[in-house]
């Protein structure tokens, strides 16, 4: 171990690493031409904070330039280790084996899942550089936590060079059933890869006990419970940890002026008695294509008057080069195209379409502004979206029409749910949550947002690190 330590005179020394393939920050531009790193607003980020900053904590990542070799250096009290890409991995490793290789297998198949030799072996070579680099960094003992299926090869291979470390594997989207996953030509490597960490994570129990079977019936694991034994004898466990928001954050911006203001302009500007909403990265899991037909056809039938509602639909521009998406950005621009140009009138369109990206506070607005949210995806790890809306619903108003696939439903239990390859169903379920009584809604509002209020994503992560290691205090300082 200590070969390992001494080599790396140029790096930091942690307890605590967090592995993922991006950094939690982005290099701005100022005006006078000099840059400066800036946190990247995300879910993981404000979950690992108070952790990072107690546990002396370094993020290994790639800075999301190709090519770009930096040293390590601090923003935010983080050390940050960046993690350089060529163009070719790029393309093999992220865009390929990642996004198109993984993302599609592992939701289920919605689209197809692309298998190519050279993908693969960017992506082995690129999770042992991650892997090296965690293995540099961490600190004797350290606790190591790496995030999502971009890295699942890291936890072995980091074992292998350093078994003294405490490894703990989050994977933010579904894990497939036997009968999907049993396709990846590179199937034993992957679970080999996952089972090198001392605790598994997974959005559901459903998840878990996938990847738990996996290793039962290909690997010839003893499992036993939530509980696994490789073939060195080591014991490790599996489970499902829901991850959450920042509720906190989300309410207090429900709650200020500035963002009540921006809500009611919205409502002016979109002029409707019901303003539904809809907002998604702009991808083929988030079962868009499925939610534009259904508000087209009740547009048609006059079920909603194009006079009285208004479907307000947000896209989050998204692996642009990836192929499979540009595709899905064609297709949805024409379906709202045809819609609005078949149903609008001058200065009236049933469907505002949006292909941009916002700040908190201006998602914080949308979400006050509708009444109905609409979460339908065909396949989702959790669904943050629709933990946010409810976030922003301080007086237990509002509906939320949720998919019974996304992880999310297992918790929101009171939520209208859809399946969204059922059209009419999803269309009866979207009247209903617009028709019901104010005092069912409401109903339905306060027990989903306990649930939520009492889940936030500190609770995840102290509860994710509480079971790797019980000696680590995230909640502490
Ligand atoms: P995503 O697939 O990206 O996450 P989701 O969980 O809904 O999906 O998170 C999207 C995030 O992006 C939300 O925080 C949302 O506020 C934000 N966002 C969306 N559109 C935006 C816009 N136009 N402008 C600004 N912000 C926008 C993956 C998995 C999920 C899992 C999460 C976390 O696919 O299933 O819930 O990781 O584990």
């Amino acid at each position: 171990m200590d070969d390992v330590n001494n080599e790396s005179k140029s790096n930091p020394q942690a307890s605590f690493v967090v592995v993922a393939n991006r950094l939690p920050v982005e290099q701005v531009t100022n005006d006078d031409g000099s840059t400066t790193w800036r946190t990247s607003p995300g879910g993981l980020v404000t979950a690992m904070e108070p952790v990072m900053k107690n546990q002396d904590g370094a993020w290994i990542g790639w800075s999301g330039a190709p090519g770009e070799k930096l040293d390590p250096f601090e923003a935010d009290d983080i050390k940050q280790v960046p993690v350089e890409l060529s163009q070719d991995e790029i393309n093999e490793y992220y865009e390929g084996f990642s996004n198109a290789t993984l993302w599609p297998l592992y939701h289920d198949s919605v689209a197809f899942p692309e298998y190519h030799r050279e993908w693969w072996d960017a992506y082995v070579k690129v999770n042992q550089r991650f892997a090296d680099a965690a293995a540099e960094v961490a600190e004797e003992g350290a606790t190591v936590w790496v995030q999502d299926y971009q890295l699942q090869l890291v936890p072995k291979m980091l074992r292998d060079v350093r078994p003294d470390l405490k490894i703990g594997f989050f994977l933010h989207i579904p894990f497939p059933p036997g009968e999907l996953f049993g396709q990846l030509p590179w199937r034993e490597r992957i679970l080999e890869g996952l089972a090198g960490a001392d605790l598994v994570g997974f959005q559901t129990p459903e998840g878990a006990a996938n990847f738990l079977r996996l290793l039962r019936t290909r690997m010839n694991y003893q499992v036993q419970r939530d509980t696994f034994t490789t073939p060195d004898g080591r014991r490790s466990r599996a489970r499902a940890y829901p991850i959450s928001i920042d509720v906190q954050m989300f309410e207090d911006l429900a709650r200020s002026p500035e963002v009540k203001a921006r809500a009611k302009e919205i409502r002016d500007d979109l002029d409707a008695k019901t303003v539904f909403f809809g907002v998604d990265r702009l991808d083929y899991t988030k079962g868009l294509r499925q939610r534009i037909r259904a508000f087209g056809e009740l547009f048609k039938s006059g079920e909603l008057d194009a006079d009285e509602a208004v479907f307000l639909q947000v896209a989050t521009p998204s692996r642009e080069r990836v192929e499979e998406y540009k595709r899905l950005r064609d297709d949805i621009e024409l379906l709202v195209g045809r819609i609005n140009g078949d149903m609008g009138r001058i200065g009236r369109s049933p469907i505002t379409y949006l292909h941009n990206t916002f700040p908190r506070s201006e998602m914080a607005a949308m979400y006050l502004a509708a009444d109905v949210m609409v979460v339908t995806p065909l396949r989702d790890g959790m669904n943050l979206v629709a933990k946010e809306y409810l976030a922003c619903r301080p007086n237990n108003d509002g509906a939320l029409v949720l998919s019974e696939f996304a992880g999310a439903a297992l918790e929101l239990k009171q939520a209208y749910m859809v399946n969204p390859y059922d059209i009419n169903g999803m269309k009866n379920t979207t009247l209903q949550a617009m028709n019901d009584t104010a005092a069912n809604k409401r109903r339905r509002m306060r027990a989903l947002r306990r649930q939520v209020v009492t889940h936030d994503i500190k609770k995840w992560a102290s509860d994710f690190l509480g079971d790797l290691d019980p000696d680590m205090k995230p909640d502490e300082g």
